[in-house]
């Protein structure tokens, strides 16, 4: 944000504050535009009252004025963990925002289904997995499995689109050999545990992997997705793309079919279909990344 936004009377509101049409904005607790932020994190200290004061500056130090440290608990007898709360004075202009907007058109399962069998003559084959030693299957299966998250049905639900679900702490090479084996169209990829940076280092493996063992115009589309993905980080992890939280089932089987089938052509013949009876299908490629 720019020095002369931040300095410049702003209007500061909550999504149906008084100045409906501002976008500066900063937390409130209290009251619209007081600042309030709660804020947890552990310190390698023994809980006593030093600690608690080491705390409250810290707070201080990150812009909190006053912190109020409203929660300490020991976490064993040489860790301590804080709840700290109070008021930051810095600004939020939503304008300065990036984020990644959907580019492509939502399709009910139906239509899903009706663009494959017209384009593509067969069915789009999915491989799916949590990869490395990530045990977290719940996110992947919301979307693989028929019976889905939020309402809406997995990919398997979907007549036209095959699942392989891998399951949990699946290696790289492993999931190369199955997607090769199952000619998969796509291979979606869900990490979870993020401590080390691990879902990063897992995940550039695994698009390395991959670029490795298939020919660009035979890669599979790679989709990789988890609660905290940077859903803009898709060039520098060497992906098509990024799925954050709360992504639903049909979120992925549109962009899948934007992605991976190509529109509709006078004739009937399409790369795919033609590639049917070779061994190592070509992935249509439309959208894919080099
Ligand atoms: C359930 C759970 C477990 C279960 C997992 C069971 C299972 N079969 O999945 C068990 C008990 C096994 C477990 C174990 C561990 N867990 Co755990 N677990 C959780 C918990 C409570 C919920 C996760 C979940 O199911 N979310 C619900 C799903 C639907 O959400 P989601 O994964 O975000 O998926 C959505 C999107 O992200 C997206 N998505 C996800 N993947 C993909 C993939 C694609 C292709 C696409 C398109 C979209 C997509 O779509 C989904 C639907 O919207 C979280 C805390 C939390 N509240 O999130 C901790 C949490 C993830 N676990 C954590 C930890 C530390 C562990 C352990 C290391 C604990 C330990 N010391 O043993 C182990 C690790 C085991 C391992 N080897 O991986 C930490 C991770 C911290 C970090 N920085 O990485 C968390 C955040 C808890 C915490 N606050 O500390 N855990």
């Amino acid at each position: 944000m720019s020095a002369a936004r931040v300095t410049s009377t702003p209007a500061v509101t909550g999504p149906r504050g008084g100045k409906a049409a501002s976008h500066i904005v900063r937390p409130y607790g209290d009251a619209t535009g007081d600042g309030m932020v709660q804020l947890s994190f552990t310190l390698p200290l023994p809980h006593d009252k030093r600690a608690e004061g080491a705390a409250q500056l810290f707070a201080s130090k990150m812009g909190m004025d006053p912190a109020m440290v409203v929660h300490a608990k020991a976490m064993g007898p040489d860790f301590t963990f804080f709840v700290v709360y109070g008021p930051v004075h810095h600004l939020v202009d939503t304008r300065d925002v990036v984020i990644v907007e959907r580019d492509y058109p939502l399709l009910p399962p139906k239509e899903v289904n009706s663009l494959i069998k017209k384009t593509l003559h067969r069915p789009l084959v999915v491989v799916g997995a949590c990869i490395g030693t990530d045990a977290h299957t719940v996110g992947i299966d919301a979307i693989l499995n028929i019976k889905g998250f939020a309402g809406e049905k997995g990919l398997e639900y979907y007549t036209e689109i095959t699942v392989v679900n891998l399951g949990a702490q699946v290696s790289v090479p492993d999931l190369v050999e199955q997607a090769r084996v199952h000619r998969a169209d796509a291979v979606l990829v869900s990490q979870v545990v993020t401590q080390r940076d691990a879902h990063l280092h897992n995940t550039r493996e695994m698009s390395a992997a991959f670029r490795e063992a298939f020919p660009a115009d035979r890669r599979p589309l790679l989709v990789v997705g988890g609660p905290r993905f940077d859903e803009l980080a898709t060039a520098q992890l060497g992906v098509d793309r990024i799925f954050g939280r709360g992504t639903t089932p049909g979120e992925v089987a549109s962009y899948l079919v934007s992605a991976l089938v190509p529109p509709a052509t006078p004739t009937s013949t399409t790369r795919s279909s033609t590639a049917r009876s070779t061994s190592s299908r070509p992935a249509t490629s439309r959208k894919k990344a080099s």
